[in-house]
C-alpha cells in the first residue's frame, strides 16, 4: 500500500512538473538564448594582464587620514574611528551608498610618518603602514592584525589579497551554505570561491551550494593576535577566493568593476559587530508579536483554508503571532493581488485575526506581468518604472507571472510608486509583507537565472547595469515596502521579510535562509548559515522549520522547532510539492513536545524582546556563536553545532536521529542545566541529555534571567561564582510592543560576597514597569533567608516570590545563600 502511494505520489509529482515545463519552457528557452547574445559583451574579460598600483610618489594628510599618490592609482585612507578606517583605492567609480547609514562622523586625530619602507599612519588604536608598493599592513597596540599585498588591475576589476595567518578563521560573507568558519573545507591542494552574486539555487540547495540568495562582501578575520573585520563597499559582482597554499594562505577578493573601497575594523567581535552596523545600520526593533510564532505554507489557497489553519492553532493551544500568505492566494501569481473569490471576505476575516491576535504577512514578487489589462503594467511602463536594455526594449523575463518586467528599484521615483502599491493591502489588513524571487530570479533554461548583465538600472540616476545594480536589488525593493510602512503606518513598526539583500539590508528586513530540503544535514546546515548571517550585520534571521523541501518526518520537525525556538524568526513554512506541516501534523508525543516549546518561547520573551533591542542600539546579533564570550579558546573557533541566545543562554540543538544525548563543548565559565540546574564546569567538553522532549539547554552563571510567568516576572539568579565573591548585571529593555512611545530599562546588579548574595534594581525611562510581580529564583547555593529593603520575607524552594508587585520596585534584596 506504501509503495503503491508513494508510486502514485511520483506520477503526481511528474505530471506537475511536466506542466510547470510546459508553462514556462518554451518562454525560458527564448529568454536564455538572448539573454545570453546581449550579453556576450558583458561577461569578464579574463585576458587583462594584472597592472600594479606603480610606486608610491606622494602622501598629504587630511582631516581623518591621508591621502597618497601611486604612479598608477590613488589610495584614501580615512579613519571613521581611531579603530575603524576606510581604505579607497581608484580608479574606478565610488559606490552609491546604498550600504550604508546616514551618520556623521566625529573627527579622528591621526599623525602621518614617511619611513624608509613607506608611510605609516597612526590613530590612537591602529597603525597602518602603507609601503611603497603599495601594500598595507594594519595592528593595534599589541602588534600586527592584518597584512594586505598591494591591489592589482585586471581591466577594469580590481584584485585585493589580504594574507592570513594558518590557524585564522573567517565568518560571515552573508548568507552560506558552507561551514561556519569559510576556510574549514579549505585544502592546500582546494581552493575555495565564495561568490558575490545573489542567486537563487533553486531546489538543488545544500551544504556546498554557493551563491545564494545574500552575498554581502563583509568578514569576520579571527586569529590568535586578535580579530578584525573588513567589508568591501563594492555592489558589482565578485568574488572571495580562499586559499591555502603552505608558503601564504590568503583571501583574494576580486570585484568586475568600480572602486576598490573596503573598511577595516580591529577589536573583539562585539565591538566590529557596533563598527559594522554604525556603518551600515542596525535592525530596528520590530514589533514584539514578531518575535511570537508565525505559521506559513505555500498551498493554504483560500481563506477556509487559513481560517480552518487559525483555528486549529487555537483548538490545540498553540499561540500563534502572524500566518503568511504565499503566491497561491494570488490571481495568477501576480504582484499585489488576491483572489476575491478565494478570499471572499478577506477584510471581514483579517479583522477576526487581529481580534485574536494573529496578523497577516503577505507575499509579493518584483515580476509583474507584461499585460496591457493590468493596471500596474500600464503604470509602470508610463513611469518608465521597468528595467530596459540600453537600446530602451524593456527587460521581459519568465517568472511565476509568466512574461514579466521588472521594476528598477535603483530608481527612486520607482521605490515610491512601488511602495504605495501596498496601500491596499494595508487597507485590507495586511500587517507585513514579505519579498521573494528578489535576487532577483527569473526562470532560465540554462545559464543564470537573473536579468541579463545588459539590464540598464537607475542608480540614483548616474546610470550603470545589471552587474552594478543586481547585488542591491532585493534590498531596494524591501526598502520601498519599509517606507510604505513608515508612510501608512506611521504608529507602528514595519515588518518586512525578505529572501534577498545586501549589505545594509538589516535597516530594511527580516530574512529566512530558503527553499532548504528537509534533512538532517540541512539542519546542521542552517545553524552555521544563521551564525554567519549574524556576522553579517543581519541580526534578524531563521529558517523554514522542518525545511522547505520534504516531508521530515515527526522527529526532525521536532528537533528543528526546539533549535528554531532560538532563533528571532520562528517559523513554520513548507513548499506546495509536500505535505502542509504544522505543530500538530506528526501527532503526538510531537504536538506536546513543540507546545512546551512554544510556551517557553513566550516565557524568553523579556530576553528575546531585550536581545531584540540591544539588535537595534549596537548591531549584536541575537543568536551567536560560541567564541562571541570567549574570542581567546581556540576550541570554540569552528563550533556551530551549538550557538548561544544573548550571553546567557547556550543552545545546544540535536542534529542528527536518535540522538538521546550529545557531547557540548563548554566556553570557559561555570555553566547551569536550564531543565535541572545541574552544574558544569565550562571549558570541556560534556555529554549532556537531549531526550526526544529536551535539547541541552545551558545558563551561564552570572547571568539574570527573566522569564515571564503570565502577568508576573520571574527573575532567575545563577550566581556569578562558585567561590564566594563576584559580581554580574543585566539590563530589561520594556515598552508597549509596538509603536513608538515610551520605553524603560531596569538594570539589575547582583553581587557576590561570601554567603551574601545582594541584587539591586535601578531603573530609567518613562514606560511603566509592565509587570504585575517580580519574583527571585535562585539556581546553585540553597537560598536560606531573604530582605527586602531591609524586611525580612519568607522563601520557599529557592524562590522569594514577589519581591516586588503592583509595578513597584525594590531598591535592595539581600539572600543568604549556603553553598549547595
Ligand atoms: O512563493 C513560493 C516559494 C516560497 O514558498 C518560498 O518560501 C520561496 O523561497 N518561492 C520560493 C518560489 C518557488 C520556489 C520553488
Amino acid at each position: 500500500m506504501r509503495a503503491a502511494l508513494k508510486q502514485l505520489w511520483l506520477g503526481l509529482k511528474f505530471v506537475l512538473q511536466a506542466l510547470w515545463f510546459l508553462r514556462y519552457s518554451p518562454y525560458a528557452i527564448w529568454y536564455s538564448w538572448q539573454r545570453d547574445r546581449r550579453d556576450r559583451p558583458y561577461q569578464p574579460t579574463t585576458t587583462a594582464a594584472p597592472a600594479s598600483v606603480g610606486k608610491g610618489i606622494q602622501a598629504t594628510p587630511t582631516d581623518r587620514g591621508a591621502q597618497f599618490e601611486f604612479e598608477q592609482a590613488s589610495l584614501e585612507l580615512a579613519f571613521l574611528t581611531p579603530d575603524f578606517v576606510r581604505v579607497t583605492w581608484q580608479p574606478g567609480r565610488l559606490p552609491v551608498p546604498y550600504a550604508l547609514t546616514d551618520r556623521d562622523w566625529p573627527p579622528v586625530a591621526v599623525d602621518l610618518a614617511e619611513q624608509a619602507e613607506g608611510w605609516r599612519i597612526s590613530s590612537s588604536d591602529l597603525t597602518i603602514a602603507v609601503g611603497w608598493d603599495g601594500g598595507i599592513a594594519i595592528g593595534d597596540r599589541t602588534g600586527q592584525i592584518r597584512q594586505e599585498q598591494p591591489p592589482q588591475r585586471l581591466g577594469e576589476s580590481w584584485q585585493h589579497t589580504a594574507l592570513l595567518r594558518d590557524e585564522e578563521c573567517l565568518y560571515g560573507l552573508g548568507e552560506r551554505a558552507a561551514a561556519f568558519n569559510l576556510r574549514a573545507p579549505v585544502t592546500p591542494e582546494q581552493p575555495k570561491t565564495y561568490q558575490f552574486w545573489n542567486y537563487d539555487p533553486g531546489n538543488i540547495y545544500q551544504p556546498g551550494t554557493d551563491p545564494m540568495y545574500i552575498s554581502i562582501p563583509v568578514y569576520m578575520g579571527l586569529h590568535r593576535g586578535g580579530s578584525y573585520l573588513a567589508f568591501y563597499e563594492n555592489t558589482f559582482r565578485g568574488e572571495l577566493t580562499l586559499s591555502n597554499s603552505a608558503a601564504e594562505p590568503r583571501a583574494t577578493a576580486t570585484f568586475e568593476g568600480g572602486a576598490l573601497r573596503y573598511y577595516l575594523a580591529v577589536g573583539a567581535p562585539p565591538l566590529l559587530m557596533e563598527r559594522y552596523t554604525a556603518l551600515t545600520g542596525r535592525s530596528p526593533l520590530p514589533p514584539r508579536w514578531a518575535l511570537g510564532y508565525q505559521q506559513s505554507h505555500w498551498g493554504y489557497r483560500t481563506e477556509a483554508n487559513l481560517r480552518q489553519e487559525v483555528q486549529t492553532f487555537q483548538a490545540e493551544d498553540l499561540p500563534l503571532s502572524a500566518i503568511h500568505l504565499d503566491i497561491d492566494c494570488q490571481v495568477n501569481h501576480r504582484a499585489f493581488t488576491l483572489d476575491p473569490q478565494r478570499f471572499p471576505d478577506f477584510r471581514q476575516f483579517t479583522a477576526e485575526l487581529a481580534a485574536a491576535g494573529v496578523r497577516v504577512i503577505a507575499i509579493n514578487n518584483p515580476g509583474i506581468q507584461h499585460n496591457r489589462h493590468s493596471n500596474l503594467f500600464l503604470e509602470g511602463q508610463i513611469l518608465n518604472a521597468f528595467c530596459t536594455y540600453a537600446s530602451g526594449d524593456l527587460v521581459v523575463a519568465p517568472v511565476w507571472p509568466g512574461r514579466s518586467v521588472f521594476p528598477d528599484f535603483t530608481n527612486p521615483v520607482v521605490r515610491d510608486w512601488w511602495s504605495r502599491q501596498f496601500a491596499y493591502l494595508l487597507q485590507v489588513g495586511v500587517t507585513g509583507f514579505w519579498h521573494d524571487m528578489n535576487e532577483p530570479a527569473a526562470f532560465a533554461a540554462w545559464g543564470d537565472p537573473t536579468l541579463p548583465l545588459s539590464t540598464r538600472h537607475c542608480l540614483e540616476g548616474r546610470g550603470g547595469d545589471h552587474r552594478e545594480a543586481h547585488n542591491v536589488y532585493g534590498m531596494l525593493e524591501t526598502r520601498a515596502a519599509f517606507e510604505s510602512l513608515q508612510r501608512y503606518r506611521p504608529a507602528t513598526r514595519p515588518f518586512v521579510v525578505t529572501r534577498s539583500g545586501w549589505a545594509g539590508m538589516q535597516r530594511y528586513a527580516w530574512t529566512w535562509t530558503g527553499d532548504i530540503v528537509s534533512t538532517w544535514e540541512a539542519l546542521r546546515q542552517t545553524v552555521a548559515t544563521i551564525l554567519g548571517l549574524g556576522l553579517s550585520g543581519v541580526a534578524f534571521c531563521g529558517s523554514d522549520i522542518g525545511g522547505f523541501l520534504g516531508n521530515p518526518g515527526g522527529e526532525l520537525y521536532l528537533r528543528w522547532f526546539q533549535m528554531a525556538t532560538f532563533t528571532v524568526f520562528y517559523r513554520t513554512h513548507s513548499a506546495i510539492s509536500v505535505g502542509h506541516r504544522a505543530p500538530w501534523t506528526y501527532g503526538e508525543p510531537y504536538l506536546s513536545l513543540m507546545r512546551r516549546f512554544l510556551r517557553l518561547r513566550d516565557q524568553l520573551m523579556p530576553y528575546l524582546y531585550t536581545l531584540a533591542w540591544e539588535a537595534s542600539d549596537r548591531g549584536y546579533p541575537p543568536v551567536r556563536p560560541l567564541f562571541w564570550l570567549d574570542p581567546k579558546d581556540e576550541t570554540l573557533w569552528n563550533r556551530a553545532d551549538a550557538f548561544c541566545l544573548g550571553d546567557a543562554l547556550l543552545v545546544c540543538p540535536v542534529l542528527a536521529q536518535g540522538l538521546r544525548s550529545r557531547p557540548c563543548d563548554l566556553p570557559p565559565g561555570n555553566w547551569y542545566s536550564c531543565w535541572d540546574d545541574t552544574h558544569w564546569t565550562g571549558g570541556q567538553t560534556v555529554e549532556l541529555p537531549a531526550p526526544l522532549e529536551q535539547i541541552p539547554l545551558l545558563v551561564r552563571a552570572g547571568s539574570i534571567l527573566p522569564l515571564s510567568e503570565g502577568e508576573d516576572l520571574t527573575l532567575h539568579l545563577y550566581p556569578p561564582a562558585l567561590g564566594s565573591q563576584g559580581e554580574s548585571q543585566y539590563r530589561l529593555y520594556s515598552d508597549a510592543g509596538e509603536g513608538y512611545g515610551d520605553s524603560r530599562l531596569d538594570h539589575w546588579h547582583l553581587s557576590q560576597q561570601g554567603q551574601t548574595l545582594t541584587l539591586t534594581w535601578r531603573s530609567q525611562g518613562d514606560y511603566p514597569f509592565p509587570y504585575g510581580r517580580v519574583n527571585l529564583h535562585l539556581h546553585g547555593p540553597a537560598l536560606e533567608q531573604a530582605w527586602v529593603d531591609g524586611q525580612a520575607v519568607a522563601v520557599a524552594d529557592q524562590v522569594l516570590p514577589a519581591a516586588a508587585s503592583q509595578g513597584k520596585t525594590f531598591e535592595q534584596v539581600c539572600l543568604q545563600i549556603r553553598a549547595a
